[in-house]
């Protein structure tokens, strides 16, 4: 009975935290690192991460180690007598001035290069209008007449409610699966409009290095090329607290080759284009 009652309160802790919630079956030192991901901008912000990091490394190491050198070799127990005369000394003054200005300018000439590749917009290939609403996604192929809702999977969505009795571990991908993924081709630029129909959203996928806000009355825009051999589904979230159900609104991205691609596109074009025609003429003036 105990157990029972346990582990019905771990489901119910579970569900609260749609991120920690599933169990990861790899494990080792590489998960504690960021990952590289699959664009070319996702690369270059793990590019800017390393050195970064790095640079830590060095100034840690150089610091504690003359720290800890410093107090060994001039411990008091060997003889060695506070200098109290020392107050001021130039050349060393310039050195700690110098130094961390060329440390910093080091980290801000290729972070602001890579800011200004990912506000690079032009010469895209594909333009995809992204609306965030209460609670999910709409995605519109503006030139190709293709629009569609993107919704939490109905497993994932049966599973989350109260008292369901349904054990979110046993749903893949519990919370991070969606009825509609966004497809989009690999190897091509692709842009995104994003926007939000009611409150604030954000839309991020971490593979893509990517996270923008969805605000209503704003476009703000984003743009990826992934990987040609990077085909695939990726995952992400909505990051801006919207409102009851914010965490149960996640992203999928399915990216397909270029010829998948333009396939389905076509496909679902024509599709969309029959169910339009077939729909009763209750609103004749939307045509
Ligand atoms: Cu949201």
């Amino acid at each position: 009975m105990m157990i029972r009652y346990a582990y019905s309160k771990l489901a119910a802790a579970a569900a609260l935290l749609p991120l920690a919630a599933p169990v990861r079956a790899d494990s080792g030192w590489g998960l504690l690192n960021m990952t590289p991901g699959v664009t070319d901008i996702s690369r270059k912000i793990y590019a800017l991460h390393m050195e970064v990091f790095w640079i830590c490394v060095g100034i840690g190491v150089v610091v504690f180690g003359w720290m800890i050198w410093s107090l060994i070799a001039f411990r008091k127990s060997k003889g060695a007598v506070a200098d109290t005369s020392l107050v001021h000394n130039t050349k060393i003054e310039i050195l700690w001035t110098a130094i961390p200005v060329f440390i910093l300018i080091a980290m801000a000439v290729p972070a602001a290069r890579t800011l200004v590749d990912i506000e690079d917009t032009r010469n895209t290939e594909l333009t995809i209008k992204v609306t965030g609403f209460q609670w999910g996604w709409n995605y519109d192929y503006l030139d190709d007449g293709v629009n569609y809702f993107s919704r939490l999977d109905r497993a994932s969505d049966a599973a989350r409610q109260l008292l369901s009795g349904i054990d979110p571990t046993t749903v893949p991908n519990y919370l991070l699966s969606v009825d509609h993924p966004l497809v989009v081709p690999a190897g091509v630029k692709v842009r995104l409009l994003i926007t939000g129909a009611d409150v604030i959203h954000s839309w991020w996928v971490p593979a893509f290095g990517l996270k923008k806000d969805a605000i209503p009355g704003f476009i703000n825009e984003l743009w990826f090329r992934v990987d040609p051999d990077k085909t695939g589904l990726y995952r992400g979230q909505c990051v801006e607290l919207c409102g009851r159900d914010h965490g149960f609104m996640p992203i999928v991205v399915d990216v397909r080759s270029k010829a998948d691609f333009s396939a389905w596109l076509k496909a679902t074009a024509a599709e969309q284009k029959q169910a339009a025609a077939n729909a009763p003429a209750a609103t004749p003036a939307a045509g």
